[in-house]
């Protein structure tokens, strides 16, 4: 079976269960729910619950268990969407193919259901404790990753950082691309915006199902790597993509340069960024080299890391 074929036939399952969860959701006003609902059911890759499930079943769990904690990090990716979409971040209209969530339900409601999708990922993953032997402590250590990487210290410090950034290529446009101490100053921050606003949410991905599976030290630390290297390649092939994708496949507008963002293509122009996102993908794939593993379950790993550089989408 192709990766591709992989991705998508555990997407229909994830995307039933993400479905199910926000319906049964006690109390939830109507309106709200249908808001969340909206921007969930509307497609995506599902990468990142994808990975999770993948890393949990290296080490010889079955993937259905840990479908709770798959919804959940995808619930907190689709909340980071709807708010990154809004006009105060980067003024999106398009997403996943359709209008953006604010287009249809308005920005203050838009910004609840973004809200609510973050709030209710932890009692979906909640629901994770008890499954098929899955003991509490291990959730719970689940769910310390998933605040920290997506929280102040991760992805949302990292998109600080990109609206730091538009300041800082209106301000010095001409000379952060000539001056040698401009450039390192913007090398240094792209980095950091690079590893916060994207790596961090798919690091937590790979990291929550080794966690939920009980991995050592050892391997718990290869697979981060893993996750690291093929995190910023993820996002450097986001950035090619804006410049020369197309916007059909890709569902979105591409808003990087109207925002005169701080990207890997701006920065560095498309084809060095190509390169480094080959270089990061075969550093990605090394990290798995040691890991005690079924060999096939490996290479579902670094397959989908191939994926993450090849994507056109
Ligand atoms: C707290 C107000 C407030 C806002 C937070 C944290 C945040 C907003 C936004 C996160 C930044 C962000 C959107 C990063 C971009 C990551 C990225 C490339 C997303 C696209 O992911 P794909 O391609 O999307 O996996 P699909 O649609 O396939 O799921």
């Amino acid at each position: 079976m192709s990766i591709e074929k992989f991705i998508a036939r555990r997407a229909s399952v994830i995307n039933g269960e993400l479905v199910l969860r926000v319906k049964r959701i006690p109390a939830c006003r109507p309106r709200l729910r249908e808001a969340m609902l909206y921007s969930l059911a509307a497609g995506g890759k599902r990468l990142r619950p994808v990975l999770l499930t993948a890393s949990y079943e290296l080490f010889g769990g079955a993937w259905r268990d840990v479908l709770p904690a798959a919804c959940a990090i995808e619930m907190v990716h689709t909340y980071s969407l709807i708010h990154d979409d809004l006009p105060e971040m980067d003024d999106d209209d398009m997403r996943r193919g359709r209008p953006t969530n604010h287009m249809v339900f308005g920005e203050a409601m838009a910004l609840l259901a973004g809200d609510a999708l973050l709030t209710n990922a932890f009692s979906v993953l909640y629901e994770n404790s008890g499954i098929k032997g899955i003991r509490a402590e291990r959730v719970l250590e689940a769910a310390g990753i998933l605040a920290r990487r997506a929280g102040a210290g991760g992805m949302v410090s990292g998109q600080a950082g990109d609206l730091e950034a538009e300041g800082f290529l209106k301000l010095g446009e001409r000379a952060w691309k000539s001056a040698g101490a401009q450039s390192a100053k913007a090398a240094r921050l792209l980095d950091y915006i690079h590893q916060h606003k994207t790596s961090d949410l798919i690091m937590a991905s790979v990291e929550m199902g080794a966690a939920l599976a009980g991995a050592g030290a050892r391997d718990f630390k290869a697979l981060s790597d893993f996750a690291g290297a093929m995190g910023l390649c993820f996002q450097i092939t986001d950035d090619i993509l804006d410049v020369v994708g197309d916007k059909k496949k890709l569902g979105k507008s591409g808003s990087d340069v109207r925002n005169a963002k701080l990207t890997y293509a701006s920065l560095y122009g498309v084809g060095p960024s190509k390169a480094k996102a080959a270089a990061l993908i075969a550093l990605a794939r090394k990290k798995l080299a040691d890991l005690p593993c079924p060999p096939a379950r490996v290479k579902i790993l670094a397959d989908i890391a191939g994926f993450v550089y090849r994507r056109e989408k």
